[in-house]
């Protein structure tokens, strides 16, 4: 034990009435609904990067949190790796996620840095194999090192290409290893500063050719988890070209791999791609593309992606509706992909931020829920598109345009429009949230 965390108890559920801070009063893991316990549906994770990783720095200001494990030896990873499962503990969370560089320190050479991952993921495998927490993914980082300031597959020099399957064949070797249920790529250096210097053309054409090589290697090692591409418009690069699912599903498209990657999408990615979160979740379950979530908050003033914790029930409730609609996780989960505030020194306030995150997915779950149950909205939804059912509107779809068009005299068409009743929709959402 360290004692980091020392004198906080592991999180239990109390119920609504609560006022213990150190308890849940939504989150009760082996509550049953719709034939699945709380804790299967919502498959919580916590992220290794905003937790264990950031100093507190921001575009202005430096490191404000002091921890024993920031430095670059083993003995500070292996440390940080304690407090890590010890804070998995308290949660009781099933799952982490991290990046290489989260969890390794840097060598000075690919082989060294290769050698401290190797020698990390081992401990992480004993971390595993001694507590329940175990790897909803694993990721390269292929944007904070200088070498990936120009993009890692997209990058014009062919040797940072070289260097980023390296980097990636690492990654996915240690997420099989770990027994990691997914494989996620993100890629924030994947895009341009400036047109002027960039041949967007080659960049795209090189980016899909990686990403075939990464499904290729997946079936070669045998990874029997699901690869997942993270959709965001902006920021670090000015523009990325995974931009938003819809985007993600044309580049899979032309590239042959819409059958075989998925999305993992975040809410404070898809409010910058100028979308609402269920937009993003609803276009992925249309498409046949919906992975895993990342789950956070932006600050809805400052128009960065500013990765707080979620604490509007109500604003994920839609998104969790969404989720329940397209049959819920398979290989995913909800990943806080979410930090506390810089000020926030106390590690109570790294326990509580994810306390008061989970408390609000499962109230905004269990909202989701009761409605999806009530049938209400979906009957609403059925009954506005019940004229498709006609044998005479489905054989449109499959005849020609003059064929439809000969509908019109033929049967005296005259439609007559029908309230869309958004706002009877609205109330109706406002009884179950
Ligand atoms: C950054 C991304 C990142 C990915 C993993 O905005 O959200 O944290 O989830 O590389
Ligand atoms: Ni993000
Ligand atoms: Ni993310």
């Amino acid at each position: 034990m360290t004692d980091f965390f020392k004198n906080i108890p592991a999180i239990k559920y109390e119920g609504p009435n609560s006022t213990n801070e150190f308890a849940f009063r939504h989150y009760n893991p082996d509550e049953v609904i719709l034939g699945k316990r709380m804790e299967d549906h919502l498959r919580f994770a916590a992220a290794y990067w905003h937790s264990f990783a950031w100093p507190g720095t921001d575009p202005f200001g430096g490191q404000t949190l002091e921890r024993a494990w920031f430095g670059d030896t083993m003995a500070h990873a292996k440390l940080k790796a304690d407090v890590a499962f010890e804070m998995f503990d308290i949660l009781g969370v099933p799952f982490y996620a991290f990046h290489d560089a989260d969890a390794r320190p840097e060598g000075k050479t690919f082989a060294e840095s290769l050698r401290n991952l190797e020698e990390i993921v081992d401990y992480l495998g004993v971390k595993q194999s001694t507590h329940k927490t175990q790897l909803l993914w694993g990721t390269a980082n292929l944007f904070s090192h200088r070498r990936w300031m120009s993009g890692a597959a997209t990058n014009p020099d062919p040797d940072v290409y070289a260097f980023a399957a390296a980097t990636v064949k690492s990654c996915m070797d240690a997420t099989m290893k770990l027994g990691g249920q997914n494989y996620v790529l993100w890629g924030g250096r994947e895009g341009y500063e400036t047109l002027l210097n960039t041949d967007m053309k080659a960049e795209r054409d090189h980016a899909g050719r990686f990403l075939q090589q990464v499904v290729e290697y997946k079936y070669k090692i045998g990874f029997k988890g699901a690869i997942l591409i993270e959709p965001k418009p902006q920021e670090p690069s000015k523009h990325q070209y995974d931009y938003d699912v819809a985007t993600v599903y044309g580049f899979l498209k032309d590239f042959g791999l819409e059958k075989e990657v998925q999305t993992n999408i975040e809410q404070g990615h898809a409010i910058l791609a100028g979308h609402s979160f269920e937009h993003e979740i609803a276009t992925a379950a249309a498409l046949g593309i919906f992975g895993s979530i990342d789950m956070n908050r932006n600050d809805y003033q400052s128009g960065w992606d500013t990765d707080q914790f979620p604490n509007n029930h109500a604003e994920k409730a839609v998104a969790f509706y969404e989720i329940l609609r397209a049959g819920g996780y398979k290989t995913g989960g909800t990943n806080f992909d979410a930090k506390i505030r810089r000020q926030s020194l106390d590690p109570e306030d790294l326990i509580l931020a994810h306390v008061g995150g989970m408390d609000t997915c499962a109230r905004a779950l269990k909202s989701a829920m009761a409605l999806m149950q009530s049938g209400e909205m979906e009957a609403a939804r059925n009954t506005r598109y019940a004229g498709w059912n006609t044998a005479a509107a489905k054989s449109m779809l499959t005849g020609s345009l003059d064929a439809a068009a000969a509908r019109v005299p033929a049967e005296n068409l005259d439609p007559q429009p029908i309230s869309g009743r958004q706002e009877r929709l609205e109330n109706l959402w406002n009884r179950f949230v």
